[in-house]
Order: structure tokens, then C-alpha cells, then sequence
């Protein structure tokens, strides 16, 4: 399913002139944030401040996914405006990464000022240490890359927080004034106090994000450089707790995501219209006055956030593809666990390719899913009648098919892909998914590559090159 043409330039109904000056375009990627943890979505606990001002002062996504929940695979999708299954072994944690054009460079080449911070690509192959990073060259803080400017030059800045990644100083949160009582807990987790001051330690490590956004901001600002500005804030992949970082569910793929462009976007709206991380590519491009490489599969959303009203703006903006291949692994012979899903206003479908392996990696370990508080404590718990519910669905196996009903079960909990009601959205749901796979070329369908066999880089060598049966990294 090619992506429709792209405008050349954003729609009629921008509430303010196109400048002639290029923009400057700031991205920043927090590394394991949730959708629903910003103050702007509502959590009771997490401060925000600074993401809030951008989603005022410009346009909140509602629906904004990427293209795998796992930092590599998500990173590659942002960069290349492709999905993650049509990038090979790239579509895999710990990867390497043969040589893929990205936006960093085409805007390099337009002539834009480029640069990175902290994380860009990765984590993957040691080698763009020395030879570069796809998201650009290396800076030490933001106000050295603007220091270092051409004078004139746009430019194309990634910063690449390493929060809220775990891991994190125990009891952290608490002691920083998030009161156990204001935190709310998802109901895939039990609720008890060493869960709230886990998710407490994770929403501290949000609002330390949010600070480096401020930063970022005030620098902006120092330089007289907001006005014409486009800021992308988001993050890579959901929460590093049990059954969300790693997974297919909306805890795992929604991201927070508020675009802003003072002198071109009007501010306060919501959209809810679905975009994928292959569509920050496209935007940026376009947002240069650039085409969309030929081989990217995403779309713009400049008309979308350039619309000035909220709601769904375009009508085919009505669903997002995700999928994941290969994480951390902890399964014997290094192989993934490959799933594909479709996530529509009503319906989640998630296609499991290989049902016989673990989710969560292999027992007793599940070193598929990072190690925390809450997972030691669902592991410890998980024979309580109020825990084992919960267990089974983060750490068992699962059915080859998960359709969820999102108007009855918006936390995706109960599968009705066997119950004959839904027997027609199922159907549906999976034709539709098979043809959008098929249309970009999805190796889990041609088999014209095995995700299973691609290298992995880990703890200083490649596997599963020299010795697959001890491959069983933990999560990045
Ligand atoms: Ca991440």
C-alpha cells in the first residue's frame, strides 16, 4: 500500500503563511515513555510542564505509534520513513546498519546545519562510533550544535534522551515528592505499593525528559530561533514494565507525540489521526520543501498538524501498522518473537507468527522483558489469585491470533478472535493487515529474509555468528 503523494506544500487551511526561510527542525526521542504519561494526557502523578507548553502551543497526537516498541528497530523506522520489517536486519535490536538513507542526510545535502545528542540510532553495530551515526554527527548539548551553526544555515537536530530508561535508583520517585497515592497503575500490573513506587522511579525519570526538553526550549529562545522552529517531541517505545516496552499492545506502541511550529501551526488542537514513525521522515522533508524518498513507505502529517481545527483531519488516516521481530531475545538459538498488528479507532489485531515461543523470552527468566521491581514481583507473586491473572498474560504464551474490542476493552486484556461474534472482524481485521504486509514487502510473508538468523550485536561480539545457545542478552 503505497503512501498517497505528498503535498509539496501544506494545505490551504495553514492558519499562517508558509515563511520563505526554510525551518529548523528539532526533534526529540525520550527511550521507553508511554502515551498516557505526560500532564498534558492526564496522569495524576507525572509533572510535564514543558511538553504540555509545546502540545498548547501547537497539535497533540492522539494516535501516534511507532513502528516497533523495541529503541533499534523504532529509530530506524523515524530515520529511514520505512517500516521496520522492510529495513532487514535493522528491523532487529542490536543490529547493523547497512548503509540506509536517512533524512539527516538528505537535509545535509540540502544544506541544512545537522546534528545529534545522546542517543541516536542504536543501540547496534560499534562500527558508527567511529564511522557516524545515522541521526548525524555528535554533539555535547544542543547549545554547542547551534553554536557550531553556519550562519544562516537551517537546522536538523536529534536529541536522544536516554530517559526514562531503566535503570532506576530505587524509591527514587517517592523521594522526590510523587506521592504513591496519585500514581495510577495500569491494570496489567497488581496494585500494591512496590508496583507504584516502581512506576514512581519511571514517571521521575519522564519528568527528568521534560527538563532536558526545557533546555532545549530555552536555547531556542536564547538564540532567537523559535519562531521558525519544527519541534517533534515523542519517544521510541512504550514503558519498560511487563506486558508494554517489548509488545504489541497500546502501552507498549503509543507514544506521546506534540508538534509545534510557532509561526506556521495554530496551537491547541488535538488530531486523533493515526501516523507511524515511517511518517516523521516524509514530514520533515517536506517541511524543507524536499519530496519524500522513493523507497519511503510513510507520509507526511504536515496538513494534518497544519489544518488548524482538531479531530480527524484525514479521513484515511483511520489505522497504524505496527510489528516487532527480534528484541533481546533469551530464547534458545537467538531467534525473536515476530508479530504483526493492526490498531484501527475500534480494534486492535495482533498476528503472532510463531505461537510456540515465549513473549517475555524463554522461562524461567523472561529476560525478553527488562528486569524491574514489578516483574520480580509478579514472579515472586505469581501463584496469589490476584497476580496470576495478571502473570499469564505478560510472561505465557499466546495464540497465533489477538483481536481486541477497544469500545468494551480499551486495555486490551480479553482476546475475541475465537468468539463467533467477531468472527468477521477477525477476518477483516487480518486481510487488511496481510495486505498492507504484502504491499511493502514484509519478509514474514515472502520470506525473502530470516529476522531469526540476522546478526546481533552483544556484549562486545556478533551473534549468532559464533555461539547461539548462550545468546540471551537482556533488553535495550
Ligand atoms: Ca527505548
Amino acid at each position: 500500500m503505497r503512501a498517497a503523494s505528498v503535498r509539496a506544500v501544506p494545505s490551504e487551511r495553514a492558519v499562517c503563511a508558509m515563511p520563505t526561510d526554510r525551518p529548523n527542525i528539532l526533534f526529540a526521542i525520550s527511550d521507553d515513555q508511554s502515551f498516557a504519561h505526560t500532564g498534558y494526557a492526564g496522569d495524576p502523578a507525572v509533572r510535564t510542564p514543558h511538553f504540555d507548553h509545546i502540545a498548547e502551543q501547537g497539535v497533540i497526537f492522539t494516535n501516534a505509534y511507532v513502528s516497533a516498541p523495541s529503541c533499534t528497530p523504532s529509530r530506524a523506522a523515524a530515520l529511514t520513513g520505512r517500516n521496520h520489517w522492510e529495513l532487514r536486519e535493522t528491523g532487529n535490536l542490536w543490529s547493523a546498519w547497512p548503509g540506509r538513507r536517512v533524512y539527516p542526510e538528505v537535509l545535509a545535502q540540502a544544506g541544512y546545519h545537522v546534528g545529534h545528542e545522546r542517543k541516536g540510532w542504536g543501540p547496534g553495530d560499534p562500527a558508527l562510533r567511529v564511522h557516524g551515526n545515522p541521526a548525524g554527527p555528535r554533539y555535547g548539548s544542543f547549545r554547542e550544535f547551534l553554536a557550531d551553526r553556519p550562519r544562516a544555515a537551517p537546522f536538523c537536530y536529534w536529541f536522544g534522551s536516554t530517559q526514562p530508561h531503566r535503570p532506576y535508583v530505587e524509591g527514587s520517585g517517592r523521594h522526590a515528592g510523587i506521592a504513591l497515592d496519585d500514581v495510577a497503575v495500569p491494570p496489567y500490573f497488581p496494585d500494591c505499593d512496590p508496583v507504584r513506587a516502581d512506576i514512581a522511579d519511571y514517571l521521575l525519570q519522564c519528568q527528568v525528559y521534560d527538563a532536558q526538553i526545557g533546555e532545549l526550549l530555552a536555547a531556542l529562545e536564547a538564540h532567537g530561533l523559535h519562531e521558525n522552529t519544527l519541534i517533534v517531541v515523542t519517544s521510541d517505545n512504550g514503558m519498560p514494565f511487563p506486558r508494554c516496552k517489548a509488545n504489541l499492545y497500546d502501552y507498549g506502541t503509543r507514544m506521546p507525540m506534540a508538534v509545534s511550529w510557532p509561526g506556521v501551526i495554530a496551537g491547541g488542537h488535538t488530531v486523533t489521526d493515526f501516523a507511524g514513525f515511517a511518517d516523521l521522515a516524509p514530514t520533515f522533508l517536506e517541511a524543507a520543501g524536499i519530496e519524500p524518498l522513493e523507497e519511503m513507505s510513510g507520509r507526511s502529517f504536515l496538513d494534518v498538524v497544519t489544518a488548524g481545527r482538531s479531530g480527524r483531519i484525514d479521513p484515511e488516516r483511520d489505522r497504524v501498522f505496527c510489528g516487532r521481530e527480534r528484541h533481546a531475545t533469551g530464547r534458545q538459538g537467538g531467534v525473536g518473537y515476530p508479530m504483526r498488528s493492526i490498531r484501527t479507532d475500534e480494534f486492535l489485531y495482533i498476528r503472532n507468527f510463531e505461537p510456540t515461543r515465549w513473549p517475555a523470552g524463554d522461562p524461567p527468566d523472561f529476560t525478553d522483558c527488562d528486569q524491574s521491581i514489578t516483574k520480580d514481583y509478579m514472579m515472586a507473586h505469581r501463584d496469589l489469585p490476584e497476580v496470576a491473572p495478571l502473570f499469564e498474560p505478560a510472561f505465557g504464551m499466546r495464540p497465533a491470533e489477538e483481536l481486541y474490542d477497544l469500545r468494551r476493552d480499551p486495555w486490551q486484556m480479553t482476546n475475541v478472535a475465537q468468539v463467533r461474534e467477531y468472527e468477521g472482524v477477525r477476518r477483516r481485521m487480518l486481510a487488511e493487515l496481510e495486505t498492507y504486509l504484502s504491499a511493502t514487502r514484509d519478509p514474514r510473508l515472502t520470506g525473502e529474509f530470516d529476522f531469526d538468523r540476522a546478526y546481533c550485536f552483544w556484549n562486545g561480539r556478533w551473534f549468532p555468528r559464533s555461539c547461539p545457545q548462550v545468546f540471551t542478552g537482556r533488553s535495550r
